[in-house]
C-alpha cells in the first residue's frame, strides 16, 4: 500500500472513532421513559386491551389520580320568589354566599335600574354595563326560595372617591362575630381602560351599619403599559401581569389563621387565546381581615376561570372554574390554597355562584357544598336576575325502566 492510501485509510478510520465517540444529541435529548406501573386490576378498571401497546389516551388514564367519582356533579336552576322574582327593568346579580344567622339565610348582590347603553354616548351619564351605577343590596329568607330585600347595604362613594361610581360584585366573609363585604369597585368616568379595585366594609351585625374602608384594599397590578391615547383596551405596548387592568370577584376566606382573599384577574391587552378570554384567578393573603392583603409570588394560581367560587375542604381549598380558558367547567382542589389541580370535570355550572356557607362542613363529600344555593341569570343583556340552583353528585346511569341497582 502506498503511503498516502495508508493514511487515507487512518484517517477514515479516525473519523469513524470519533463519530461513535461524539454522543447523539437527538438520542440523548428523549430520556428512557419511566416504566408505568400497573396492576391487574387497574388494567381491567380501564378496559386496557394490550398494556404493552398503550395509547396516549391510555397512558394519561393511568396516570390519574385515584379519584371516586365524588367530585362529579350535575345541576338544575329555578326561580325564586318574594322580592328576588325577576323584576322589569331592575338588574340584581352577582349574589354573594348565604350565610345562615338568627334562623335566616343573608345574601348581598349588585342592584341597578334601568338599561345599559354601552361604550359608544356619553359615559359620563349613562351606563356601560348592567354593572354599572350600582349599590349594594342585601335581602333575607327563611327557607331559601321567598326572599325580603332588606335595603342597600354599602353604596356608591361620594363624587372624587375611589368608589364613586359603581360598588358591585360582592361578597360576605362571617369571622368571630363581625361580618365583611369586599366587592369591586370603579372610579368615574367609566371608560373600556378604567382600572377596577376592590373594597370592604365591616358591620357587627349583617343588618349593618356598614363602615368602609377608605381606599382600596387591593388593587390591579401597575406594570402594563397602555399604547397610544385612543381608549382601547386591546392596545398595550406591555401587557403586565395577569391582573394589570381589573381586580374582579373578590372572595375572602379565613384559612390557615390567616385571610386569603382570591380575585379574578383581567390583563391589559386581553386576547382570546384558546378556550377564551384570557382570565386567571389570584390571591392576596392578610393576617387580619382589614389587611393589608399582599398577593402571593405564585400568582396565577389557576389559567381558567371567571367568577370566584371557592370553599374550604379537607384542609385545602376548593375551587369551581366556569366560562373562560382551557381548563373551564372544571372543579379543582389544592390542598395549600395555591397549587390547584383538577378533580373533576362538570357539564356546565351555573355562573356567579353564591355558595351556601352553611353546607360547608363535610370533609368527606365535596359535591356537598352544590347542594343549594344562589346563582343569576341573563334574562337579557339589559336585566340580570338571581335564581336558586341545586347541585347533585352523579352516581346513575340507568335505561327507562330498569333499576338503579341492576341498570339496563
Ligand atoms: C360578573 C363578575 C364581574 C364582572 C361582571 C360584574 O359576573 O365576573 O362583576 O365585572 O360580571
Amino acid at each position: 500500500m502506498k503511503s498516502n492510501t495508508i493514511c487515507t485509510v487512518f484517517i477514515l478510520l479516525l473519523f469513524i472513532c470519533l463519530a461513535a465517540c461524539i454522543p447523539d444529541p437527538v438520542r440523548e435529548a428523549a430520556p428512557e421513559e419511566d416504566p408505568i406501573e400497573i396492576s391487574q386490576e387497574k388494567i381491567d378498571h380501564l378496559g386496557i386491551t394490550n398494556p404493552d401497546k398503550l395509547s396516549a389516551a391510555s397512558k394519561r388514564a393511568l396516570a390519574w389520580p385515584d379519584l371516586g367519582n365524588e367530585w362529579f356533579g350535575e345541576f338544575q336552576v329555578f326561580d325564586l320568589k318574594g322580592d328576588l322574582a325577576y323584576e322589569e327593568g331592575v338588574v340584581r346579580r352577582d349574589p354573594s354566599a348565604l350565610i345562615y344567622e338568627e334562623g335566616k339565610y343573608f345574601v348581598w348582590y349588585s342592584k341597578s335600574t334601568g338599561p345599559t347603553q354601552g361604550f359608544g354616548g356619553d359615559i359620563e351619564n349613562e351606563k356601560v354595563f348592567p354593572w354599572d351605577r350600582c349599590d349594594i343590596w342585601y335581602a333575607t329568607s327563611e327557607d331559601g326560595w321567598t326572599w325580603k330585600e332588606e335595603g342597600p347595604a354599602v353604596t356608591r362613594g361620594a363624587k372624587g372617591e375611589y368608589d364613586d361610581r359603581s360598588v358591585f360584585t360582592v361578597e360576605i366573609m362571617a369571622h368571630k362575630g363581625k361580618y365583611y363585604l369586599c366587592y369591586q369597585t370603579v372610579k368615574s368616568p367609566y371608560n373600556v381602560r378604567v382600572k377596577n379595585q376592590v373594597g370592604l366594609a365591616w358591620a357587627d351585625s349583617p343588618d349593618g351599619p356598614w363602615t368602609k374602608s377608605k381606599e382600596p384594599i387591593l388593587s390591579p397590578a401597575d406594570n402594563g403599559v397602555w399604547k397610544g391615547e385612543e381608549q382601547n383596551r386591546f392596545n398595550v405596548t406591555k401587557k403586565g401581569d395577569f391582573d394589570s387592568h381589573k381586580v374582579h370577584d373578590p372572595c375572602i376566606v379565613p384559612y390557615k389563621g390567616k385571610f386569603y382573599l382570591y380575585y379574578k384577574g383581567e390583563q391589559m391587552g386581553e386576547e382570546i387565546t384558546f378556550g377564551g378570554r384570557q382570565i386567571r384567578h389570584g390571591v392576596a393573603i392578610a393576617d387580619n381581615p382589614l389587611g393589608p392583603y399582599v398577593k402571593s409570588p405564585y400568582n396565577p394560581i389557576s389559567n381558567s376561570g371567571h367568577e370566584i367560587c371557592v370553599w374550604p375542604f379537607k384542609g385545602g381549598i376548593g375551587s369551581l372554574i366556569t366560562t373562560d380558558g382551557p381548563e373551564k367547567n372544571t372543579i379543582q382542589w389544592a390542598p395549600d390554597g395555591i397549587n390547584f389541580e383538577i378533580r373533576s370535570v362538570i357539564k356546565g355550572a351555573p355562573h356567579a355562584i353564591g355558595l351556601n356557607r352553611a353546607l360547608e362542613n363535610s370533609d368527606t363529600e365535596p359535591f356537598r357544598i352544590f347542594e343549594w344555593g344562589l346563582t343569576h341569570q341573563y334574562k337579557n343583556y339589559n336585566y340580570q336576575y338571581i335564581r336558586r340552583f341545586s347541585g347533585k353528585r352523579r352516581v346513575h346511569h340507568v335505561a327507562k325502566g330498569a333499576s338503579a341497582r341492576t341498570g339496563g
